[in-house]
């Protein structure tokens, strides 16, 4: 079983990320996790602080001479905004966890809450997310993402149709990972002119993984439904507010006969449409897993909202710290590290294996088996 941990403040030493469960003997490419890291930190509309960071994998056990041993792979990732000193805070800001964790953790300081409610914590699970994302290439599994709406503003082009994803694999090139570029403008401005107003914005991710067997999850049992895991994982990212499976939100508004994917049966069973997102019951059912999810608008604004001082509970504005006015970008990144993780635990959880080899003979196995259905 694949599991993970992650420790570390936003404006502490370093962030701390424990993954435990990935087999033995799988390639480390460490170029490809900081180029993770780093497409992590990207998007326009973020603050200063990203330029500040260089955010870099220093892996402490788990990987010898550039192979997984099968042991808990640890690491950190320098925080070059750590600070020695912070300035206490007393105004909690709506939408931040602010007055929840002061309240819940018996705090005076909602500084105690915000260093680890903040998103900085999402680079230890990119961390994670990347070497997952290197166990699942092994399976010929890719995860890709790009971001299909801000502020209101749609991307009219590429959003997924089944066997239509190349203009998706391009969403690195845009500065907010939007694909149509006629949107991509309209974007840009929108996030300007949230600026200059001291306000803040969110927006919409679509996630695929692709080449994904037949059989992940299981509606034997509640807590086993695929679907509601990749929720959770994908819920718990700072900030989403929504998820939804295939064409979830649609579905609901139509009849079943447009909703269901028609099987067919050539030489191998097929579909010619997925508004299902690759899930039937709580399993895979083979088709490409499409997952969306959308994130509210970053809570801390330059112009403030109001707010209660939390230590003469008189009306007061929230505080105001250095923030981003956009970070749904980053948050698609975020995004397809969590996707790749549960894609991964629920692997090694029907497959196992405690090396690479182990693994892959135990997979390819039943995709021979399977393809004779
Ligand atoms: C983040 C670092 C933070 C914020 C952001 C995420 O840096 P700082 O607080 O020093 O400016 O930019 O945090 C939030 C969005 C949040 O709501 O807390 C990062 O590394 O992603």
């Amino acid at each position: 079983m694949i599991r993970f941990l992650t420790a570390g403040e936003s404006h502490g030493k370093e962030l701390v990320g424990i993954l435990e469960g990935i087999p033995a003997n799988i390639d480390i490419d460490m170029d490809f996790i900081n180029n993770e890291l780093k497409r992590r930190q990207k998007g326009y509309g973020r603050s200063e602080r990203m330029d500040m960071e260089k955010d870099e994998m220093d892996i402490i056990s788990g990987i010898n001479n550039g192979k997984t041993t099968g042991n808990p792979i640890s690491f950190k990732i320098k925080n070059k905004g750590y600070l020695e000193v912070l300035e206490k805070i007393y105004r909690p800001r709506p939408g931040h966890g602010d007055l929840s964790g002061a309240i819940k953790y018996n705090q005076d300081n909602v500084r105690n809450v915000l260093e680890r409610a903040s998103a900085r914590e999402t680079a230890a699970r990119v961390g994670t997310g990347s070497i997952c994302k290197i166990l699942l290439k092994k399976l010929n599994i890719d995860i890709y993402s790009h971001v299909i709406q801000v502020g209101g503003i749609v991307s009219e082009k590429s959003i997924y149709e089944k066997g239509n994803i190349e203009d998706i694999k391009e969403a690195d090139k845009s500065i907010v990972r939007v694909v149509d570029s006629l949107a991509e403008e309209k974007i840009v401005e929108k996030i300007k002119s949230a600026k200059k107003k001291g306000d803040t914005l969110g927006g919409t991710i679509e996630l695929i993984a692709v080449n994904i067997p037949v059989g992940l999850g299981s509606y034997v049992s509640w807590d086993s439904r695929l679907d509601g895991k990749i929720a959770q994982s994908i819920m718990s990212i700072p900030g989403i507010k929504a998820v939804e499976i295939g064409n979830g939100l649609e579905g609901g508004k139509s009849y079943g006969s447009q909703v269901h994917d028609e099987i067919y049966y050539e030489e191998k069973y097929f579909r010619k449409t997925n508004n299902a997102g690759g899930i039937e019951a709580g399993v895979s059912n083979g088709e490409d897993i499409v997952v969306r999810c959308t994130m509210k608008p970053i809570p801390t604004l330059r112009q403030p909202l109001n707010s209660v001082d939390m230590t003469t509970k008189l009306v007061s504005l929230a505080q105001v710290e250095r923030s981003d006015v956009l970070a749904v970008p980053s948050a698609s990144i975020v995004a397809e590290s969590m996707l790749a993780y549960t894609l991964a635990q629920e692997i090694m959880r029907k497959f196992g294996g405690d090396s690479i080899e182990e693994l892959k003979r135990n997979y390819f196995n039943y995709i021979d088996g399977v393809s004779s259905r």
